[in-house]
């Protein structure tokens, strides 16, 4: 909702407000902005940028700077379909070994003929390198290297004698183009030689007329072909392009704007013509003036950025470069555990009383929203393992897309911190799931509706991949849960009818025709499967159920609402009522598996039978029983350890109301899997836990999964849930709440000082604050201003 349309206020409490908590002034906050004093010294210490299709990673060197660039459909491999011929008739074979434990006998079947062909899937590819040389700039001083995180640029300025040089980079969404300009406060001080190189062999570059450097290629093995153009405009001095590269002697500013495409037209389609691409988006920017080019960028990139602020208070930490504060945590971190190792046992359950400092906590919150604008917007491909920045041809886990965690996490940001923009190139991947898993439930299984197993790739693979981790096919179910929450957070009726329904009645009807009732329970259950990604292969593990119940319960309220297909729902309330239950184990714990054989203290850095807690909502205290065992299950695993997993048990104690023990979670995240540029460590760089980290503290603030039992027409909005005691005072604008809400909040001494709600289409909310609630019904566009005080004390 836009504030302009917020025009109502009430009274509540006696009390009559109607402005927004913060505003925002024109200068953005220097506490937005990453900067150093020395440029990177390795990829994952440059500076992110993108626009969703294109990235770039700015290193900031001065005499000899490269800018490495991406486009988001650079990939390895061409249109294929991954199914393996045969392997349907190994089904039942695996199933019966299954049904009657052995699995070490059905492992190899399943290695040997059930998983896909090839067994891999394709890798994210890097395009190629901006190289920018000054010679005689070697001695620069004054140096600063910065991301504005609020303008989404990036900049470098230094002095080398009296004049001082400036670059800015940016990637445009508005132009589909990265800018680099590059400026002196001297006239005719600006020199420099620039080329693009590419690590994919055969890379040809060529002049093209006098300001444009272009250089064309392949992926390998005759695979996607790919075309980048580099286009110079000097202000003064003179300009030289050549087929080896761009010389610029005595300009007083030189603008350089660079395109880049690829054949890839859609998952079946690589047709598609990079070089008249390149044109084409050039072609459309004429000779747009730099300022310009600046303006509609960062009118693009504040109109979704600045929806969210988030202030956790300063010390004077604040003032210091990123990589020192990183640095700081991380030895203050090592010298706790050091001198004390009891204090990295889970025994406590609180903080390790590590001093983050408040600011870069909140500016870690914002990355993550920064993050996901830089790699996903509308058009553009979902962000993958890396986002939309990667150096390597072969890159960690091929940089694809996870779905028994990773891809879904890059999206916990996208409602909830108003990015729901974002959220779109997800959606896209579903609607080429539903096509390419359609094959897979056909041919792999004999099924109707659309499967995904754990991982998939630019070309939709959905057959299971890699290993016996591979053949979990419930991907395609926590998928949904997206379009399920889109509809939650937007109450978008036509998004509902056209998008999410289909596509969720097409992946319950596979979970009608795949789940098999098991010999010993009767219960229906998957099987193959496995739970993330643990041994052994099983059927029907905890986190599956979790799923499908979500899956079929949305499916079902959906059809409800659409007035449509009233007896294929009777028949999925009808499979929904013999799913296994949540179970509760020998040690009082939440079940893993159908059969109680966890292992106490088992500290998977998956939290898979904890789905139902975060990101879904079935296990709430409307199942108290249940609910306890999730929280000894939370227990067992304690910290995470790689940067996800630390990322991932944030908004699961948030959601069990532990804050500190979330906030645990985001200290040791920061000092031990973070990079100096914020991004951060799987082991290697892995952009998930950011966007789970952001994810996660949003999620401490505000949470609006439950529905009041009373009144399942409304909505519960719990406020300040699980404020760690790290942040005793601060505020917060614009998160989302699920039924259309949006919710700023103020907070003092660790106690709610003031919340304002706004309506986007009216409709009831109960607002929760520790033990008081306030039952609100609103109209569309109305802001209620609630002062401490104003919720009464529940029955
Ligand atoms: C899952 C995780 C790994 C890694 C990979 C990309 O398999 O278990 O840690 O994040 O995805």
């Amino acid at each position: 909702m836009k504030r302009s349309q917020a025009s109502r206020a009430s009274m509540i409490g006696g009390l009559l407000l109607a402005v927004p908590l913060l505003c925002f002034a024109d200068e953005p906050s220097r506490d937005l902005r990453l900067w150093y004093s020395e440029p990177a010294k390795q990829w994952e210490t440059a500076l992110p940028i993108g626009c969703g299709r294109l990235g770039a990673m700015v290193f900031g060197n001065v005499a000899d700077d490269r800018i490495q660039f991406n486009e988001d459909t650079l990939w390895t491999g061409k249109p294929h379909d991954y199914v393996r011929a045969g392997a349907r008739g190994h089904l039942d074979e695996i199933r019966r070994l299954l049904f009657e434990g052995k699995d070490k006998e059905a492992a190899p079947i399943v290695r040997g003929s059930f998983l896909s062909d090839p067994i891999h899937q394709e890798a994210f590819q890097p395009f190629g390198d901006l190289h920018i040389r000054t010679p005689g700039h070697e001695g620069a001083v004054d140096y600063r290297r910065e991301l504005d995180l609020d303008s989404a640029v990036a900049r470098v300025t230094y002095r080398v004698g009296d004049v001082t040089y400036r670059r800015e980079v940016f990637a445009s969404y508005p132009d589909q183009v990265i800018v680099v300009r590059i400026e002196a406060d001297r006239k005719g001080a600006v020199s420099f030689q620039a080329n693009t190189t590419s690590p994919h062999e055969a890379v040809q570059s060529r002049a093209i007329g006098i300001d444009t450097l272009a250089m064309s290629g392949h992926v390998r093995n005759d695979g996607l072909r790919f075309e980048s153009r580099l286009r110079v405009f000097n202000a003064g001095g003179r300009c030289l392009v050549d087929d080896s590269g761009v010389s610029i002697e005595g300009a007083d500013a030189v603008t350089m704007v660079l395109s880049a495409a690829t054949s890839f037209k859609t998952f079946e389609d690589v047709t598609a013509d990079p070089a008249a691409r390149c044109e084409a988006t050039l072609a459309r920017l004429g000779s747009k003036s730099y300022e310009s080019l600046r303006a509609d960028h960062v009118a693009d990139h504040r109109k979704l950025f600045r929806r969210v602020t988030l202030d956790l208070g300063r010390d004077e930490r604040a003032d210091w470069p990123i990589d020192r504060r990183v640095d700081r945590i991380s030895k203050d971190y090592n010298a706790l555990t050091a001198s004390s190792p009891a204090s990295r046992g889970t025994e406590s359950g609180a903080s390790i009383g590590l001093r983050v400092d408040p600011a870069l906590a909140a500016l870690y919150f914002q990355f993550g929203r920064y993050l996901l604008i830089a790699s996903s917007r509308l058009g553009s491909q979902p962000a993958n393992l890396q986002g939309v920045w990667n150096e390597l041809l072969d890159p960690p886990w091929g940089s694809k897309y996870t779905t028994n965690i990773n891809v879904e996490m890059n999206y916990w940001p996208a409602e909830a911190t108003n990015l729901s923009e974002c959220h779109e190139p997800l959606f896209d991947m579903i609607d080429d799931l539903i096509v390419s898993g359609s094959r897979t439930a056909r041919e792999q299984y004999g099924m109707r509706g659309w499967v995904v197993h754990h991982n998939t790739d630019l070309w939709r693979g959905t057959a299971p991949i890699n290993n016996i981790d591979g053949v979990w096919p419930t991907g395609g179910a926590w998928l949904c849960h997206h379009l399920w929450d889109r509809y939650l957070y937007t109450g978008d009726r036509e998004f509902l009818a056209r998008r999410a329904y289909p596509a969720m009645k097409g992946a319950s009807l596979f979970f009608v025709d795949y789940l098999v009732p098991d010999p010993r329970t009767g219960w229906l259950v998957t099987n193959p499967s496995i739970s993330p990604e643990q041994d052994p292969l099983c059927y029907g593990p905890t986190m599956d159920a979790q799923l499908i119940r979500s899956l079929l319960s949305y499916t079902i309220e959906a059809a409800g609402l659409l007035g449509v297909d009233s007896d294929l729902m009777a028949k999925l309330a009808d499979v929904r009522r013999r799913l296994p239950p949540n179970q509760v184990g020998r040690h009082g714990q939440l079940q893993e598996w159908i059969v109680d054989m966890d292992k106490p203290n088992d500290k998977h850095r998956h939290m898979s039978p904890l789905w139902g807690l975060f990101p879904g909502w079935d296990l709430t205290p409307a199942d108290l029983k249940s609910f306890d065992a999730a929280k000894v299950l939370l227990g067992w695993r304690g910290d995470g350890n790689t940067g996800w997993s630390f990322a991932w048990r944030i908004p699961l104690w948030a959601r069990v109301h532990d804050g500190d023990f979330a906030f645990r979670q985001l200290e040791i995240q920061l000092a031990r899997r973070t990079f100096p540029s914020l991004l951060d460590k799987c082991g290697p760089f892995q952009v998930d836990g950011n966007f789970g980290a952001t994810g996660g503290v949003a999620e401490l603030l505000l949470q609006s999964h439950l529905r009041p039992t009373d009144d399942p027409d409304s909505r519960e909005i719990e406020l300040l849930p699980a404020l760690p005691l790290a942040w005793p005072k601060g505020a917060v604008t614009g998160l989302r709440a699920r039924g259309g809400f949006e919710v700023d909040l103020a907070w003092n001494g660790g106690v709610l000082a003031r919340a304002v709600v706004r309506s986007d289409r009216g409709g009831k909310c109960r607002i929760r604050y520790r033990d008081q609630v306030l039952d609100l019904t609103t109209q569309p566009g109305e802001v209620r201003t609630l002062e401490a005080g104003a919720l009464s004390k529940s029955p």
